[in-house]
């Protein structure tokens, strides 16, 4: 765990004052799509790690506004909710459409992966050894949904033809969803095609190949 913790720390980059600062657990969990999106985005960001230990004695769990983790800061902005990362760095770094309909577009297919997300959490953390299987089987249901998305949106992207936060997202809970079967995405090619065009960006290969990266492990209770 320390290790972990300490290789993540390092991921604090070499600008003086980074604008973002993560405060978390040493997890990828609820900010995965966030450091993937920050990487892409060319942004530089400081990770304040959180010992589960320390959380427990409540201290900070006190000054978060819904009581967990994680927290974003950005300048003075302080914000919890890791979907209300995602929109606020869409917002300000042009990965939110480009027009109102585009960005209801987007919200509506990030909600899509929120659910998704939700459905592999309890999954991990509440039925991992009795409900694995009956999840992996059921996948092919919600797959198809972003399947069919991608097919008819030629541009290989969600939304428009141009990159939003919930390309970050689905890209992650598609990553993660890999490791849980890596066979999953056998039966759909566009988003095969999706993962291999979003894992091959220049800046999001440099993070997925960092250490900072790979000695999180994606869940806190160590199942994937
Ligand atoms: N909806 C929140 C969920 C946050 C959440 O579930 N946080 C968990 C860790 S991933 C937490 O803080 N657990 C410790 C606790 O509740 O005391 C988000 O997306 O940020």
């Amino acid at each position: 765990m320390l290790g972990n913790m300490q290789a993540a720390l390092k991921h604090s980059f070499s600008q003086a004052v980074p604008p973002y600062t993560i405060t978390y657990f040493a997890v990828r969990g609820r900010c995965g799509a966030l450091r993937i999106m920050l990487s892409d985005l060319g942004q530089e960001w400081k990770e304040v790690v959180v010992n589960f230990d320390e959380w427990m004695k409540g201290d900070l769990k006190k000054t978060c506004v819904f009581g967990q983790l994680p927290k974003l800061q950005d300048g003075d902005l302080v914000l919890y909710q890791s979907n209300t990362f995602l929109r606020h760095l869409g917002r300000k770094h042009g990965a939110y459409g480009k027009n109102d309909n585009e960005a209801a577009l987007i919200d509506m297919f990030n909600d899509g992966v929120e659910d998704l997300r939700t459905k592999y959490v309890k999954m991990i953390y509440q039925e991992y050894d009795t409900g694995k299987e009956a999840y992996i089987n059921g996948l092919p249901d919600h797959l198809s949904k972003f399947e069919a998305v991608l097919e008819k949106n030629k541009s290989g992207f969600l939304v428009g033809d141009s990159m939003s936060f919930a390309d970050y997202s689905l890209f992650e809970v598609l990553l993660n969803h890999q490791v849980l079967s890596p066979t999953c995405l056998d039966a759909f090619p566009a988003l095969k095609g999706f993962v291999s065009r979003m894992s091959s960006r220049p800046k999001i290969k440099a993070y997925l190949d960092s250490d900072a990266y790979k000695s999180l492990p994606i869940n806190g209770n160590g199942k994937q």
